[in-house]
């Protein structure tokens, strides 16, 4: 419809690309994740410093957006997540996300884009299937375009695929995510700039995300997965760890706007 049409846009830059903060991981992960720069688990100091820094939009749970929402300036995107998992769950409860809110939630807080997470392949990708069924049906009918946060792992996978970035796991979920009607997805990364091209052609079209992962040490090598990604045709990155992990993020932030809407290469990025 014209309404996801137009939602859409509001995270992608002209040339279709864009670089989205990611900070549900007080939840996802525990505060912990936060410890290395403490100032920044409070969600208006760190929104405050990425709009700065020019990122493109930003990924809440309802709960962080009821607060901090405000920071997230009008014309960039604003993706509200619908589902999570606790760390505090014991390990083989944690192939589960569950809901926390509804799509009547995030319209209300201002969401541009709703977002859910299936983990294809877990013994519970039944709820989890249902769950995205749900959200993506009532989103679509109000005119709001849908994420999957399409994440394959399970017990199978490792077993038949060693691991769950096997280009071959990744661009199953990503097929299954398009077929089960997201609008964007993000996922992991491949490896290759040549098996992550694979799972752009298996997207058929839907725009293909970047999911960030733990921070590297040393931000070039962040930003050479980046700039693979946009080679293989996929459409930017959702980024947590590495950007609030680090004191200063601005830097990287730049950076990376500068591999993903402008082709740079990591090294020259890095320096500029
Ligand atoms: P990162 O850039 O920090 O990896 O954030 C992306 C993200 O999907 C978060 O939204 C989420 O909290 C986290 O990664 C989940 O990671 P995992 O499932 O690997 O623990």
């Amino acid at each position: 419809s014209i309404g996801i049409r137009r939602r859409m846009k509001r995270f992608f830059r002209r040339n279709g690309r864009t670089l989205i903060f990611a900070m549900d991981h007080g939840f996802e992960h525990g505060p912990t994740d936060f410890e290395e720069h403490w100032e920044h688990v409070n969600p208006k100091i760190i929104i405050r410093k990425v709009m700065r820094a020019g990122v493109d939009g930003v990924m809440m749970l309802p709960g962080l957006a009821r607060f901090a929402g405000d920071e997230v300036k009008p014309d960039r995107g604003l993706m509200i997540k619908l589902t999570s998992k606790t760390n505090l769950r014991p390990k083989d409860e944690q192939l589960l996300q569950s809901q926390l809110g509804y799509v009547g939630d995030a319209v209300k807080l201002g969401a541009d884009a709703i977002a859910a997470t299936v983990y294809w392949g877990s013994p519970q990708e039944d709820v989890m299937m249902r769950q995205f069924a749900e959200i993506a049906s009532y989103a679509h009918d109000m005119g709001f375009p849908v994420v999957q946060f399409a994440y394959p792992r399970g017990p199978y996978i490792n077993k038949k695929y060693g691991k769950k970035e096997d280009y071959r796991v990744v661009m199953y979920g990503a097929r299954a995510a398009v077929e089960s009607g997201a609008d964007m997805i993000k996922t992991y990364w491949t490896g290759s700039k040549e098996t992550f091209a694979k799972v752009v052609d298996a997207a058929a079209g839907v725009p293909v995300l970047l999911s960030g992962g733990a921070k590297t040490e040393n931000p070039v090598d962040f930003l050479r997965v980046v700039y693979d990604v946009i080679e293989a045709g996929g459409a930017g990155a959702v980024v947590g760890r590495n950007i609030f992990q680090r004191e200063n993020p601005e830097p990287l932030i730049k950076a990376l706007i500068r591999v993903i809407h402008r082709n740079e290469e990591p090294e020259e990025a890095a320096k500029a």
